[in-house]
């Protein structure tokens, strides 16, 4: 053992970034299982295929034989281990992504820290004899004997050093990468990265495997915490002393009562933040979209879509989600071929236009094959055609000042209000973001938004807004509606830029 290794201590920054670990850690897992229960299904692959799950959690059915959607897979969540509770997908990918950004952040400065002052020596193990050391170990508690002290290659039991390396060196980065491999724009702009992982799916189920591995390690981590102590002192009182005042040798009263209130406090902030984002969720929503959506703006309109999947990858059963319109006029398109259905482009631009179906048609023309991914968790492949938003554009002509397009449904929201969403130009003009007319060689079908649905392949479902009615372009979508940039970012507190 290097001499020094004994007297590494535990410095008050490795207290610091522990404790505000354990805060971080909580509002990611909660969250994680809020998000997990909005369609509470695991597949492996590219595609969750309808009845092709490894695991549910739930006991719905669900129906391909009828005009089913995905919202109907929502199960609540109960608000004990749910961050915030209930079925508030919006929230909890708001928590989520809050508490990731903090959860990397407090990572990174212990990673760092653990480094330069040498306390890495106590979880990188250097020598290989720690494996059979640590299966000695794991025998001497199976058959119920007090660990052996000889075993030790460090100041840690080496099942417990390999535990503790597992889990900051692997297991997190696992869990950032398996996260980024959900993200559409990562996944538009890097292909190959998701097929690393086995596709999509196998990166949410991968995901949920991480969530596994580390309730897994919680609860083994603070039952050993709560007994284990290798210097006579009570397991509680020698760790607990550790973690607070960095020794175990005086002040052992008050470091129980500490931890004990730190773990009272940090399950109260979890009960009241879940609590005021459940009565406040558009406060909530905006409060933690201040932190996370300069990043999510940055992902969204730097990558650019590069999907072409092949003819065999498309989807035999493509998933829906939106209830389609009742309108007397909507539904007399669909009678009649949508003879008189006529796209309004308009707002801020030189030229605004009122194409019918035919004319888009004669424009140019745009197929691709590419991957569906709702926020909600699955994804399906389909082969899309029609005709660039940018070449619209092009035709229209925007002012300096329009930003953001607004595209219109004839279908109605959540609220029972027009369905609408926003992007930002710049997405807009992405070659991929097209608005479709056809859908895998054929014209595009009622469920899946006819007679034309807008595609941006580097963003999630909720934004391709089917049965497309009108485009507006404004200067910022604060004027529109209630100023949230779109129907379901109104309705179910989700983003509006929604790279991941
Ligand atoms: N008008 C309208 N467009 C909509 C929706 C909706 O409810 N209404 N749902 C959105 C969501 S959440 C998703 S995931 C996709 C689903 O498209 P699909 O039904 O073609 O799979 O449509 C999006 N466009
Ligand atoms: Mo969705």
């Amino acid at each position: 053992m290097p001499f020094f290794l004994a007297d590494l201590g535990f410095p008050v920054w490795l207290r610091a970034t522990h404790w505000i670990n354990v805060l971080f850690m909580g509002f990611m897992i909660r969250s994680g299982i809020q998000i997990l229960a909005s369609y509470p299904r695991l597949h492996w692959g590219k595609t969750a295929r309808p009845g092709l799950e490894w695991l549910k959690f739930t006991r719905r059915k669900f129906r391909t034989d009828e005009y089913y959607i995905t919202l109907e897979e929502e199960e609540n969540a109960s608000p004990v281990i749910a961050q915030p509770g209930g079925n508030s997908l919006g929230l909890g990918r708001h928590w989520h992504f809050f508490g990731a950004m903090f959860w990397l952040l407090n990572g990174l400065v212990y990673v760092v820290l653990l480094c330069v002052t040498g306390q890495y020596l106590r979880l990188v193990p250097s020598n290989w004899q720690i494996f059979p050391n640590a299966w000695q170990q794991m025998v001497q508690y199976m058959t119920f004997h007090p660990p052996m002290k000889s075993l030790y290659l460090g100041p840690y039991d080496p099942l417990q050093q390999l535990a503790y390396f597992a889990v900051v060196f692997l297991l997190a980065p696992f869990q950032i990468a398996t996260a980024a491999a959900q993200s559409p724009a990562v996944e538009a702009r890097f292909p190959w990265y998701v097929n690393l992982w086995g596709g999509r799916q196998s990166a949410r189920s991968l995901h949920f495997l991480g969530l596994v591995a580390f309730i897994g390690f919680i609860i083994v981590h603070t039952g050993f915490v709560f007994i284990a102590s290798d210097n006579g002192l009570p397991g509680l009182v020698s760790n607990f002393g550790d973690i607070i005042f960095g020794q175990h040798d005086t002040l052992h009263g008050p470091a129980v009562a500490i931890v004990l209130s730190m773990i009272i406090l940090i399950l109260a902030i979890y009960a009241v933040t879940s609590w005021l984002s459940q009565r406040f969720p558009t406060e909530a929503q905006k409060t933690m979209s201040v932190f996370i959506r300069p990043w999510m703006v940055l992902l969204a309109r730097r990558s650019t879509s590069k999907q072409e999947y092949k003819p065999e990858d498309i989807s035999d059963y493509f998933i829906i989600n939106g209830f389609p319109p009742d309108s007397p006029e909507y539904l007399k398109g669909l009678w009649d071929g949508f003879k008189d259905y006529r796209l309004e482009i308009g707002g801020l631009v030189e030229r605004p236009v009122s194409l019918t179906l035919d004319e888009i048609k004669a424009m140019r023309k745009q197929e691709q094959i590419t991957k569906h991914n709702c926020i909600q968790g699955w994804s399906s492949i389909g082969q899309w055609g029609g005709v660039l938003v940018s070449d619209i554009l092009d035709m229209v002509k925007p002012l300096p000042n329009a930003k953001y397009l607004v595209f219109r449904s004839y279908s109605k929201d959540n609220a029972g209000k027009e369905y609408f969403e926003t992007i930002h130009i710049d997405v807009a003009r992405h070659p991929q973001t097209i608005l479709a007319y056809e859908m895998n060689g054929q014209p595009l079908p009622l469920a899946h938004g006819a007679p034309l649905r807008l595609r941006v392949e580097v963003l999630l479902g909720f934004k391709m807004v089917k049965w497309v009615r009108s485009i507006e372009l404004v200067e910022t979508y604060a004027t529109v509606r209630d100023g949230l940039g779109g129907s379901r970012e109104e309705n179910k507190q989700y983003e509006q830029a929604v790279p991941i």
